[in-house]
């Protein structure tokens, strides 16, 4: 035998650190236990950073904001069949949102799976995975570990972004080959998402419709503060001249304080508005479908420019007189080079009626912002948010709820994009923690989650985690005692709360102390005040439970007519 060395070796668990690694990925949300366990510890030893939650939910939704915030597919890592459907929610709640991730599931041996002879945590994953996605793979060979890592990361990042799953039975991580080879075998992605140059006639189209407006309206997107076209949307909105109103997440994009923010006169420009260029929004329920009454349908027809990716995605509600379909930093550029020094600014009239219409909102929103009630309301509270987050303006803001979110998101400003991560396309509670510990490990800023005490309940176990990592995160409960509001009666007379109420006067702020972090009992705007700048200032994990008037608060918010009504007479 004349082999001096023994061949060198390496594995399926190695083989798939160094394909995410190839491709630049660091961070991998994870939640251990069989199969994967070895998998995140192997991971921390190679360098890269592994936070590991309570709960799969919270590790794929800080995935999939992770994936919204850097461009690159957020890596959410569970265990099989209930560590996977944990995690599956957020997967389809990234796809919903159009955000990349890559949630990576052990799962049971295929053999047994297949012949559904009942093995450990048994379930055909890659089966039940596919229509919740926007693509699903599964690896059987540790040699073909680089391809399937590749191609989840140019299905999650090209074109429209969305979630992907990948299944990595228990048996691949064990698989071993000569290092070498496996080496050869990854792939690092060239291009993972290449630009979509909009057509020549399309874009004259567009600028040909959005000239002859004469109250024209720019409608900005979360797609929009995805692509990071940052300056050249803010040239189009400046060069124009055009209003334009952004929908929640792309707050921030151009200063919430920017003189062409219509954003206060939101009904009026939407009703009024007779050319629309949306960037990355799409027509859904959060934009009344593009019809009806909030659009002004009775003042006569409106006409759309859309810019998306996603071809399909145009026509989906209403006729889109023109689309430009194509990545928006290409769009945008491209509507750009045709608005030259002789463009005209749209009439004074429509602006005119825009300003007076955000003034008046904007007075009155002033005077219950300076009211200082006791207990708290909402805007009292908030008002407080809005000054540090003035004085902040690089902290990351998270916000779930619903009273809690929509007076939030009128309420406090944002100054610079993808600062704001709220509850997103399905109006989802339960995002608040996950999209916290991603926002403060990604950026390093500081993070202050403004919680509904009902949303909170969903993912407020993971202030353990919060505090593990020592993340400076500052999460505010608005402490109402209940969901829309503390005060319904059960009817019936027995010894039941009603289905909405809660503990009353409960102390979320404990929960944080109970695990080494900061908990303040607030019940006014001045010790709230001190404990928010105190938290920002420090960057230790507090949680501020802020007590709010518990009759404050309407069903659903801003959405009560979501709410079905019985139309049988009483
Ligand atoms: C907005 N407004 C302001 C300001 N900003 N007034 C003064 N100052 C400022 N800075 C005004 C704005 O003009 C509107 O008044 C009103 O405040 C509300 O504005 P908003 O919040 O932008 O608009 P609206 O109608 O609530 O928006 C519709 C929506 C939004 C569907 C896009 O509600 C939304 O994103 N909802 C998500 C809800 C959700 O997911 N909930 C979770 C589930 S809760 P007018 O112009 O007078 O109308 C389960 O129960
Ligand atoms: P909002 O909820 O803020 O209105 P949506 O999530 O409805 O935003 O819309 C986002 C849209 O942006 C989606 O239709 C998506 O296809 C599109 N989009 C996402 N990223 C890009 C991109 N880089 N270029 C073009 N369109 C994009």
């Amino acid at each position: 035998d004349d082999a001096g060395e023994e061949p060198k070796l390496t594995d399926g668990f190695h083989l798939v650190i160094d394909a995410l690694k190839l491709n630049d990925i660091d961070t991998i949300f994870a939640l251990p236990g069989i199969p994967i366990t070895d998998l995140t510890r192997m991971a921390q030893a190679e360098g890269m950073r592994v936070i590991s939650f309570r709960h799969e939910q919270h590790a794929g939704n800080a995935a999939a904001a992770a994936g919204f915030l850097t461009q690159k597919p957020g890596i959410c890592l569970t265990v099989s069949a209930p560590g996977f459907l944990n995690g599956l929610t957020a997967l389809a709640n990234a796809t919903t949102n159009c955000f990349p991730m890559i949630l990576i599931s052990g799962s049971s041996e295929r053999e047994i799976v297949d012949l559904q002879q009942g093995d450990y945590e048994e379930m055909d994953q890659l089966a039940i995975a596919k229509p919740l996605c926007k693509a699903a793979f599964r690896v059987l060979h540790a040699e073909d570990i680089g391809v399937g890592i590749a191609r989840a990361i140019r299905s999650a990042l090209s074109g429209r972004p969305g979630g992907v799953y990948l299944d990595l039975p228990a048996k691949l991580f064990a698989q071993t080959l000569d290092a070498a080879a496996g080496k050869k075998s990854l792939i690092k992605v060239v291009d993972p998402a290449p630009r979509q140059i909009p057509a020549a006639d399309a874009v004259k189209r567009a600028l040909e419709l959005l000239k002859g407006a004469k109250k024209p309206l720019i409608l900005l997107g979360k797609g929009a503060a995805y692509a990071q076209a940052d300056a050249d949307i803010r040239a189009l909105v400046e060069k124009t001249g055009i209003p334009y109103l952004p929908m929640s997440m792309a707050k921030g994009l151009l200063p919430d304080t920017h003189a062409q923010s219509a954003a206060a006169a939101r009904s009026y420009v939407l009703q009024e508005a007779d050319v629309v260029l949306l960037v990355g929004a799409r027509l859904n329920w959060l934009l009344s479908h593009g019809k009806g009454k909030t659009w002004g349908q009775e003042k006569g027809a409106k006409q759309f420019i859309q810019i998306d990716i996603a071809p399909t995605e145009i026509d989906s509600n209403v006729a889109i007189a023109a689309p430009v379909i194509g990545d928006i930093g290409s769009c945008v550029a491209a509507l750009l080079a045709g608005i030259d020094g002789k463009w005209a600014k749209p009439p004074a009239e429509w602006t005119g009626a825009i300003a007076e219409r955000k003034d008046k909102n904007l007075s009155k929103m002033a005077a219950t912002l300076a009211a200082r009630p006791s207990p708290m309301s909402f805007q009292s509270a908030l008002s407080v948010i809005r000054d540090q987050v003035k004085a902040r303006p690089d902290a990351i803001v998270v916000n779930e709820g619903a009273n809690t979110l929509d007076f939030a998101r009128s309420i406090v400003d944002m100054y610079e994009p993808r600062k704001r991560l709220d509850v997103g396309t399905w109006g989802i509670m339960g995002i608040g923690m996950g999209f916290a510990v991603a926002a403060a490990v990604v950026t390093g800023k500081p993070v202050i989650a403004i919680e509904g005490d009902s949303a909170f309940g969903f993912s407020g176990m993971e202030v353990e985690t919060i505090c593990r990592y020592n993340l400076p995160i500052c999460v505010v409960v608005f402490n109402n005692n209940g969901v829309y509001r503390g005060t319904d009666v059960n009817p019936s007379g027995s010894a039941d709360v009603a289905p909405t109420v809660f503990v009353k006067n409960a102390r979320y702020d404990k929960l944080m102390e109970a695990f080494g972090g900061v908990g303040v009992h607030a019940t006014t705007a001045d010790e709230l005040e001190k404990a928010l700048n105190e938290a920002v200032a420090s960057g230790r994990p507090t949680l501020i439970n802020a007590v709010i008037d518990e009759t404050a608060g309407t069903e659903s918010g801003r959405i009560t007519s979501l709410n079905p009504s019985t139309a049988k007479k009483k």
